[in-house]
This record gives C-alpha cells, sequence and structure tokens, in this order.
C-alpha cells in the first residue's frame, strides 16, 4: 500500500510539500493540473514544472488524477475523436514523467455532487461535505453549481471548474435521449482509443466511481455497484483498464459491500489505487463526511484496509476528503490536518494487519 496525498499545486493548494512530506509514512503525490479544461493536452512544460517540484520536496507523483474526459467523448459525438487523440498525448507526455496510473471518471456533467460544502458537526465544531437529496429536490443544476461555488472559498473545485459548466444548460438538454447502455457505448469507444497508448507507454487508467453512487438529475450514470464495475471492465480487456475504488463515493449507498468490492477487483488485478475515506449516514440518501475512523461513520476501515492487503497489497492509495478540524481554512475536502490524521489510522491499520498476518504464517 503505497500512501499518497492529493495536491492542487503551488498556487491552488493551501497544503504545502513540505507540509505533506513531513506526514509520516507518505510516499508521494496524486497529482493534479487544476486548470486544465477536459480533454486539453496536458503539455510536456507544464507535466515537468509540476512533477520537478513534487520529486524536489522528495515526493513520487505516479499518479495524476483528473485528466477529464471531454462531454463530447461521453455523448459520442463526432468530435470525440480529436479529443480522444489529444487525451492519447497527455497520456503519453504524462509516461514520459513517471506516470504510472491516471485516475478519471465517466460521470456526465456532474463529477460529485454535495448539498452543502461545510455543514458544521456539532458534536465538536468541525465541519464537513455533506449531502441531503430532500434538499437537492428544491434546486436544479444551476442552483446546485451557484452554491457549489459561493461556500468553495474562492477555490475552483476539482470537477467544478467554471469552463466545463459555461455550456451546462445545452450539455443536459443533450443527455436527456443518452440511455446508460448508449454511455457504456460511448466509453467502450473511448477506451479503444486510448488502451492502446496506455499499453505501450506502460501507463494504466483507474476510472473513480459516480460519487454520490446513484444517477442524479436524470442523467445516466454507470459506475457505482459491483455489477456496473463488472460492464466496465468487461468492456475492454486490458490489465491497463482498471478502477480507483473510493470507498466514500461507494459507501454513500449503503448496499455496497466495499470490503467485498475491493476483494473482488483486487483478485481480478484490476484496482490500481483506492481513495479512503469514511461516510456517516443520517437519513435516507443523507450523509455527511466523517473523520477516517471506523466508528465515526459507517463504513468498516479495518476491513477495507485488510481486503487491501489480501488481495492488492501493492496499490496506491490516499486519504480522501477530511473535515476542516482545529481552525484551518483551505479547499473543501482537502485541508493538512484531518487527511493527514487519516493517513496516520490507515497506515496504523495496514501495519497491525501485515504483523498479525506474517505472525499466522
Ligand atoms: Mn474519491
Amino acid at each position: 500500500m503505497k500512501m499518497t496525498f492529493r495536491w492542487f499545486g503551488e498556487h491552488s493548494d493551501t497544503v504545502t510539500l513540505r507540509q505533506i512530506k513531513q506526514i509520516p509514512g507518505m510516499t508521494g503525490i496524486m497529482g493534479f493540473l487544476d486548470y486544465k479544461a477536459a480533454s486539453e493536452v496536458w503539455t510536456e512544460a507544464e507535466i515537468a514544472a509540476y512533477i520537478g517540484g513534487v520529486k524536489a520536496a522528495g515526493l513520487d507523483c505516479d499518479v495524476i488524477e483528473s485528466v477529464n474526459v471531454h462531454e463530447d467523448i461521453k455523448m459520442g459525438l463526432p468530435t470525440r475523436d480529436q479529443y480522444i487523440e489529444n487525451y492519447c498525448i497527455t497520456i503519453r507526455n504524462l509516461a514520459k514523467y513517471g506516470v504510472r496510473v491516471i485516475v478519471y471518471n465517466f460521470m456526465p456533467v456532474f463529477d460529485w455532487l454535495r448539498t452543502d460544502m461545510a455543514r458544521v458537526i456539532e458534536e465538536d465544531g468541525s465541519n464537513s461535505l455533506y449531502f441531503d437529496e430532500a434538499e437537492l429536490g428544491e434546486m436544479g443544476p444551476m442552483d446546485i453549481v451557484q452554491a457549489t461555488a459561493e461556500k468553495a472559498n474562492g477555490f475552483s473545485l476539482p470537477g467544478w471548474e467554471p469552463a466545463r459548466l459555461a455550456e451546462l444548460e445545452t450539455t443536459l438538454k443533450r443527455y436527456e435521449s443518452i440511455t446508460a447502455d448508449q454511455l457504456r457505448e460511448n466509453f467502450k469507444y473511448f477506451l479503444e482509443g486510448i488502451i492502446p497508448t496506455c499499453e505501450e507507454v506502460g501507463v494504466t487508467m483507474a476510472c473513480h466511481p459516480d460519487d454520490p453512487a446513484w444517477p442524479i438529475f436524470g442523467l445516466p450514470r454507470i459506475a457505482h455497484t459491483k455489477e456496473l464495475f463488472d460492464q466496465i471492465i468487461d468492456l475492454v480487456d486490458s490489465p491497463h483498464h482498471a478502477l480507483c475504488l473510493c470507498s466514500g463515493s461507494l459507501g454513500s449507498n449503503l448496499q455496497n459491500d466495499i470490503p467485498a468490492i475491493v476483494r473482488h477487483f483486487g483478485q481480478m488485478g484490476r484496482i490500481a489505487c483506492m481513495h479512503i475515506r469514511n461516510v456517516k449516514h443520517l437519513g435516507h440518501r443523507k450523509f455527511r463526511e466523517s473523520s477516517h475512523l471506523s466508528t465515526d461513520g459507517d463504513l468498516d476501515m479495518y476491513e477495507i484496509v485488510k481486503a487491501v492487503y489480501e488481495t492488492c497489497p501493492d496499490i496506491y492509495v490516499r486519504p480522501d476528503h477530511g473535515r476542516m478540524i482545529w481552525d484551518e481554512m483551505g479547499r473543501p475536502g482537502y485541508g493538512l490536518y484531518d487527511r493527514a490524521l487519516g493517513v496516520t489510522y490507515l497506515n496504523g491499520l495496514y501495519e497491525a494487519i501485515e504483523k498479525n498476518s506474517k505472525r499466522q504464517k
């Protein structure tokens, strides 16, 4: 289990590489260029500057997140071929700088969705991201976009980049005629276009689940259960087509047995990396992001880490969103303190599981 941390870059993050390097057991960054439009080529100069900075701080950068897929690819428009070609150039450029895994998603329009970016947790005064489908009922997609931007502490949020959402109304209209099966067909076309390049340069694509784990605003969503991921894996037969399982996203639906899902795809060798965090359910489709500790939420973190140890011990992982604690100000979900606590907890679980397992042998 290679422990990593998400970092948005020098000018886009309140957390510094030096702080990340000081977290015990930290090996590297899951990198991110927050200003790139979907399927815009990531140039060698940009990649060299970002990864060079990470390496100078004594950290690896084997994983890059959020190389976003253009909506035209997801919608299967004729313009998709150009965007797929761009995507392949980005894959090649990233590979030249040692990147091994690219995390992406195939969610129409909305990458992830919350109804409150800083819901105060009354017990201790911390705050975290929060979702209540009842609140969503009264809000249209445009209201949600506005509310999300207002509560982002001035940051552009991953997946909520203004450029991407500028043509929101037109895009939503176009999706009205696209079924889940068609979206899957478009996904297959995309994978067939990029996986040969991945095989050639040694990069693995890691698909992230829908968040929350069900369709929203009537848009088709095809990546939120074990069965749906089986269908995705079946689209292209290559070890370079894999998953980034996210316990918090999948955990927004308690029907998802996450340790079992990790074991299933871990044994198949199709998990490239994971985001590990906990979620506390407060009612039907109503939850908040909790600390990573099992007893603070509804997920059994011990069983999740044990499934990683037993089926895919070499994957990259990172703590996912944390709460805002100790009066920290920063990107919602991406402060330093609670995520660092998450790292230490996950590493502690892993050490205990590993030592216990070796003793029993
Ligand atoms: Mn995630």
